[in-house]
């Protein structure tokens, strides 16, 4: 059999969780159609002020990749991510118009405030690579499987809300998880047990914060 790696332990072990976070109220309305419009726009504008604070800290995990990591291929996946953040920031601001949002009135809630303010702390120079880059795999997994969740067969994601879902759930997008994981496992699994724990207690603390995100839209059901 094959050797598992450390992500796939802990999702196994953490799956209520995990499932919390994937599979959240939110997501299954979108996949069975019942959405409200309202929660959905609620959603948008508060993930656009939360991606404007994801990028400095992806910016970070690129300067503790090229400080700290042992295989020159993680800066070039890192450096992906990045990028594609521009296109992202750019997509939420037509989103948004089409929705008629105005982005700069949004005003973060608490449990986004929160969640940036994690963000913060994980870019400190003290935190250990493997730490930061098991963070930054766990969010971007969520979403994946979030969204893929409401394209898959028998999703009944209406059609205004397909292209949101695309944007996270498409295959492409699966691939960069993946490397994210990889990279995250390979630094695991050389881990002191002291930078494991911390690890896992950062996995479990992104997969609270995700359940906390998608509840601030619960307001508006
Ligand atoms: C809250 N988690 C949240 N927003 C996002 N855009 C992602 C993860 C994925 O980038």
């Amino acid at each position: 059999e094959k050797k598992i790696g450390v992500i796939e332990t802990w999702s196994r072990k953490h799956r209520l969780l995990f499932h919390g976070a994937t599979r959240h109220p939110l997501i299954l309305s979108i996949r069975d159609g019942s959405i409200n419009i309202a929660s959905f726009k609620s959603w948008l504008a508060q993930d656009y002020l939360f991606v404007r604070a994801f990028v400095p800290f992806v910016a970070s995990v690129l300067i503790k990749a090229w400080k700290e990591s042992d295989e020159n291929g993680d800066m070039e996946v890192i450096l992906g991510g990045v990028a594609s953040l521009e296109d992202e920031l750019s997509w939420f601001k037509r989103e948004a118009s089409k929705w008629g949002i105005s982005l700069s009135e949004v005003v973060p809630q608490q449990a986004n405030k929160k969640y940036c303010g994690l963000l913060e702390s994980l870019m400190s120079p003290e935190v250990e690579y493997t730490v930061a880059i098991t963070a930054f795999w766990v969010i971007e997994a969520v979403y994946q499987e979030s969204f893929a969740h409401c394209i898959g067969e028998d999703s009944k994601t209406p059609q205004e809300l397909k292209e949101t879902c695309e944007r996270w759930g498409n295959e492409a997008f699966a691939k960069y998880c993946q490397s994210l994981q990889n990279i995250a496992n390979r630094r695991l699994q050389k881990a002191s047990d002291e930078e494991l724990k911390k690890a896992e207690v950062m996995f479990l603390k992104v997969l609270e914060y995700e359940v906390d995100f998608w509840n601030m839209s619960k307001g508006n059901v």
